[in-house]
């Protein structure tokens, strides 16, 4: 297959300042007749090329003359042009009702919708489809009345008619020039949601969130972050939307969370439809999280786009970045970094440690949606952060300020935003640039040494960055470290927060006046997207634990306590459980922690992130080793758990951070007297279960229930089921809790689940409910005998002819093969050729595969 360098970048030959569309929408054929007035970009004597996907150009016209000149090099259309401006006009027609790959114009529940990032557009119209093309887009619709009575594009609605025999149309204009990634149409039988917005200098915004009638009650919560989102771009970053309406529409059918087309929103349904009844507290804090993330694209990403498909982390990592600023602002900004750093190091952390590692500005692709990767939108937002502790909130506000000033309206580069931080601030970012190219998560070795009596304290620190494929050596990055010492014996600070900058393989720094033994705590906040590997001992751990003041430092030395004891568990099959629970007792103990932090701080590390510690994993053995724990915390602190459970019991449902809080930890209590092994455990979930007033309590109960041998176990699934099997979004919580159950029979229950009357590869969601939630599933998928493997990969080939997007994207844990024994290994390469060989297979899911066997 054909890999695209970011060197080979050069400028477009034609520019399209204007695009006309106009639509004859029907779901089996649809005609599309496009106009573009084109320029030449230069000079120079190339043809007009205009991407496509195997669509047959009907007519071609050059400045009104139909012309047969053209031709078919691949799937371009080249159009031979003697002048420097011309109009062209062609003619296709597609299938949306047979587009299964949701890539172009398809139809998700009786409507249609669009989905044209990265490279969608060409499904629809032949167009030079890269996203330094800008243009200004024109859009007429034409559809059945009855089946499709709202038209929606991108811009503002202009004109609407009726075209007689029972169809109508509406025009649309889009005064602001985008790429054809950001185009959007949707014609559906929709209701909306309705809301207004005025900006700081007056602008009234119609708000509208439209869905299926019957959902019409669950988009509450989503206009209301949206509000909260255009509230908060002004106020953090004087960003203010720039269009009289904006529309978001829910679909079912769909690859991504939700998609920033400009004014008009196309997102996945579970982002947002939320009541209390279906929707727990954690997707209602993703929804609101999405939806300012696509809010915050419009101008990080519409107006300022990128030049090319290798700055994806220009718009992505920043955008990641502002709307975790967002949802900090909105509760704990403690809880939300404890949550972010979580993820990074459940998806971005192996990603870098694996076959498919690379750079946050990657160098080559096959295929640009093996691209919307962790590294590119969560390492690319720690980026974005660590240039922020860099330049202090006022300097990186003045940088941000100078980006959005001078870019407008462009396609950048990464380099572009970097140049404003640096420019804006007057710091030499230049060995910083380095994190945009070097793949890998660096490893930073720190002890601290302290003569008794002696009054210096000396910090050794040394970075090492692993190798990466194509990436063997690498050189050192800067690395800003935010780190404190405390007292060993009085308990107190003995220095002020410093802020260092590790940019050398190993330096030392220096404390004077230290007169106790100091304690290290570093890399506090996460200040740095690294592995911090220490000497410091259960009891500073624990120590930092219960005294430090930043509370992710806090979390932080509890999970490396915990982590201690998992990897010894694992490796040694027993362990000291005594510091764990001492930790964990004085955390509960502590009037200062609210319940949200508690609940985090408590929680043991996934299975998964234990493995990532080990040589070799041993899935059984992580297993094991953190079931024992978790008993030894149920049963060690059982009176805490107990209390706690009673006395967090709250009245009628409330969405407020302390309510949530709350639930969280209850939830967590539930789960700690679950792995006490009491015997009252499935009629204490079984009853919550049936109690609960909100999704947020059943979907913990229901967990604690599918994850055991309790006798209400079948019993709350069925319920579960006939209560929601209208509901495709809970129903996919049905498919995930029992994906992710830890009982030693998950793998032939997910088999199962497969052949399930509801269960369909077809719905990107539903799929990834089963099938990606089995493959993250590290006890159930890696199953000696290797069915899990054979599972994985037949649902991917089947998936790979329906939708190669979403297939590539749950192949990566086939991939993680190295980190297994010789056995799983073999096994699971046997696997990743199977899909290799297959006849015809994607170029997405070829790509993913042929990487992670090299
Ligand atoms: N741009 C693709 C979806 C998102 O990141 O918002
Ligand atoms: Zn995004």
């Amino acid at each position: 297959p054909a890999v695209t360098l970011r060197a080979d970048y050069r400028p477009p030959e034609w520019l399209v300042p204007e695009t006309a569309l106009d639509f004859d929408l029907d779901p089996a054929a649809t005609r599309v007749r496009t106009t573009l007035s084109v320029t030449r970009n230069g000079s120079h004597a190339e043809p007009l090329r205009l991407d496509g996907a195997g669509q047959e150009p009907l007519a071609v016209k050059v400045d009104g003359v139909l012309v047969n000149d053209w031709r078919i090099e691949g799937e371009q259309l080249v159009v031979p042009l003697a002048g420097d401006a011309h109009s062209v006009e062609t003619e296709v027609v597609i299938a949306p009702d047979r587009n299964t790959q949701l890539m172009g114009l398809y139809a998700s529940g009786g409507n249609l919708c669009t989905q044209c990032e990265a490279e969608g557009f060409r499904r629809i119209t032949f167009f030079p489809d890269r996203p330094d093309v800008l243009s200004r887009y024109r859009v007429r619709m034409t559809a059945d009345s009855a089946r499709f009575p709202i038209l929606l594009a991108n811009g503002d609605p202009v004109a609407q008619g009726d075209a007689g025999e029972g169809r109508h149309w509406a025009e649309w204009n889009d005064p602001f020039p985008k790429p054809s990634y950001l185009f959007a149409l949707v014609a559906g039988d929709l209701a909306v949601n309705r809301g207004s917005f005025t900006t700081r200098s007056g602008r009234e915004v119609q708000l509208g969130i439209w869905v299926r009638a019957s959902d019409l009650p669950r988009t509450d919560h989503a206009l209301h972050a949206l509000k909260l989102s255009m509230a908060w771009d002004e106020r953090v970053y004087g960003r203010e939307y720039d269009l009289d309406v904006f529309n978001i529409v829910a679909v079912d059918d769909f690859n991504f969370g939700a998609m920033e087309n400009k004014g008009l929103n196309i997102f996945n349904s579970r982002y947002i439809l939320a009541d209390p009844d279906t929707a727990t507290d954690y997707d209602y804090d993703g929804i609101a999280a999405v939806v300012a993330h696509e809010y915050f694209h419009n101008w990080s990403g519409n107006r300022i786009t990128c030049r090319d498909w290798f700055q994806l982390s220009l718009k992505e990592g920043f955008t990641v970045y502002r709307d975790q600023g967002f949802s900090a602002d909105q509760g704990s900004p403690a809880v939300k970094r404890i949550e972010d750093v979580r993820s990074l190091r459940a998806a971005q952390f192996p990603e870098d440690a694996g076959p498919l590692a690379h750079p946050v500005r990657p160098d080559a692709y096959q295929e640009i949606s093996n691209f919307y990767t962790a590294t590119i939108y969560n390492k690319g937002a720690e980026l974005i952060r660590m240039m922020a502790t860099i330049l202090g909130p006022q300097a990186f506000r003045a940088a941000t300020d100078l980006y959005f000033d001078r870019f407008d309206g462009t396609a950048a580069t990464c380099e572009d935003f970097v140049a404003c931080m640096e420019e804006s601030s007057g710091r030499d970012l230049g060995q910083f640039r380095l994190w945009y190219g070097q793949a890998g998560t660096p490893r930073v070795s720190a002890s601290v040494d302290h003569a008794p009596g002696g009054g210096r304290a000396t910090l050794r620190l040394a970075q090492r960055v692993p190798a990466t494929p194509g990436q063997p050596d690498k050189q050192p990055m800067v690395l800003p470290l935010k780190l404190r010492l405390f007292g060993a014996e009085t308990g107190r600070p003995l220095t002020d927060e410093r802020l260092v900058l590790l940019d050398q393989p190993a330096e030392t720094v220096t404390f004077e006046a230290i007169t106790e033994r100091p304690i290290l705590s570093i890399n506090r906040g996460f200040s740095a997207p690294v592995v911090i590997e220490s000497d410091r001992t259960a009891a500073d751990l624990a120590f930092l634990s219960a005294h430090d003041d930043d509370p992710f430092a806090r979390y932080e030395a509890m999970q490396q306590l915990m982590l201690d004891t998992l990897v010894a568990g694992a490796i040694e099959g027993a362990a000291d459980h005594d510091a764990v629970v001492a930790a964990i007792f004085n955390t509960l103990e502590n009037p200062e922690l609210d319940y949200a932090f508690m609940a985090e701080a408590v929680l043991l590390p996934s299975e998964s992130f234990i493995g990532d510690q080990l040589a070799v994993v041993d899935p059984e053995a992580v297993h094991r080793a953190r079931e024992t724990l978790r008993r030894a915390i149920g049963q060690g602190l059982a009176d805490s758990w107990r209390q706690l459970y009673a006395v967090l019991q709250q009245g009628p449902y409330a969405y407020t951070p302390d309510a949530k809080g709350k639930r969280r930890l209850r939830g967590v209590a539930l789960g700690y007297i679950a792995a006490s092994g009491d015997a009252d455990t499935g009629r204490l979930a079984f009853r919550q279960f049936e109690a609960a007033d909100n999704m947020t309590d059943r979907q913990a109960a229901l967990t604690t229930l599918a994850n055991g041998d309790y006798a209400e176990r079948e019993a709350a699934l069925d319920i579960f089921y006939n209560r929601y099997a209208d509901n495709s979004l809970v129903l996919d919580k049905w498919f995930q809790t029992q994906a992710l159950s830890s009982r030693a029979d998950t793998a032939a229950l997910v088999e199962q689940l497969a052949q399930h009357p509801d269960f369909s590869l077809a719905n990107p969601n539903r799929a990834r409910s089963l099938i990606g939630a089995f493959g993250v599933n590290q006890r159930a998928f890696h199953t000696a005998g290797g069915a899990g493997y054979r599972f994985l990969a037949d649902q991917l080939i089947a998936l790979d002819t329906l939708n190669p997007q979403t297939a590539a994207k749950l192949l990566p844990p086939l991939g993680r093969w190295r980190r297994f024994d010789e056995q799983r290994a073999a096994l699971m390469r046997a696997e990743l050729e199977r899909i290799v060989a297959v006849p015809s297979l994607s170029k997405d899911m070829f790509e993913q595969a042929s990487k992670s066997l090299e």
